[in-house]
């Protein structure tokens, strides 16, 4: 298939192809949880869920493998790095409890995914403790298993674990497509400047399109 994308088309063969949907979890896209704690207006987040769902949807029909990541640490935080919990002065740390449980921890309702992009039984979900998918995980075999050539991204942040996990699939070899209103950060001069960033100097870091596009291609 082409899709139709900046900085210019990209070929992509749907059988070698797969969806990485970061970070869609109530910590990050309903208030009360570890976003809102750092001071963020969560609601533009969560109106990127209509749009994400139906890309999810999309390539769940076309049988593009969905993959789904949360950010989240070990209860006892043996995965969380001192330099990143103590950081700053938010008004919840990693691991405080908060009022959807502990924050960023796994098994803690603030750590599932939204209900609304809830991965269907047998879809892969991902447990990462940093801010790229690939960094301490399994990503990299479960996608070399699966003869993935080709990623398409959603989710958020736009400009911090999306745009990271971009990047490390980018030196992993993988073609990157972000689907633009399927991500979304709390600042909109960043993503903004990350779509920029991304498909500047020929895709150095990947390609971006919206999901309508994709889902035309896919189709
Ligand atoms: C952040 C993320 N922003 N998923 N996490 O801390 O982008």
């Amino acid at each position: 298939m082409i899709i139709d994308a900046q900085p210019f088309a990209l070929e992509a063969d749907p059988a070698t192809t797969a969806l990485i949907v970061i970070d869609m979890q109530r910590d990050f896209v309903e208030p009360g949880g570890f976003g809102a704690s750092l001071g963020n207006d969560v609601t533009r987040l969560q109106a990127i869920i209509p749009a994400t769902a139906r890309l999810i949807a999309g390539c769940r029909a076309a049988g593009v493998p969905v993959i789904h990541t949360r950010e989240c640490h070990a209860p006892d935080l043996s995965d969380c790095p001192p330099a990143k919990r103590l950081r700053g002065a938010p008004s919840l740390r990693i691991g405080d409890p908060g009022p959807m449980g502990r924050v960023l921890i796994a098994g803690e309702p603030g750590a599932e995914i939204v209900a609304e992009l809830a991965p269907l039984p047998g879809e892969t979900v991902i447990d990462k403790p940093g801010k790229g998918a690939f960094y301490a995980t399994n990503l990299s075999d479960h996608l070399a298993a699966l003869g993935t050539r080709t990623l398409i991204f959603a989710g958020v942040t736009t400009e911090v674990c999306v745009q990271t996990t971009m990047r490390e699939a980018n030196d992993r070899g993988f073609d990157s497509l972000l689907a633009e209103d399927a991500t979304e950060s709390y600042f909109p001069e960043f993503k903004a400047a990350t779509l920029a960033m991304i498909r500047a100097q020929g895709a150095i870091v990947g390609w971006t399109t919206p999901v309508e596009t994709i889902l035309t291609a896919l189709a």
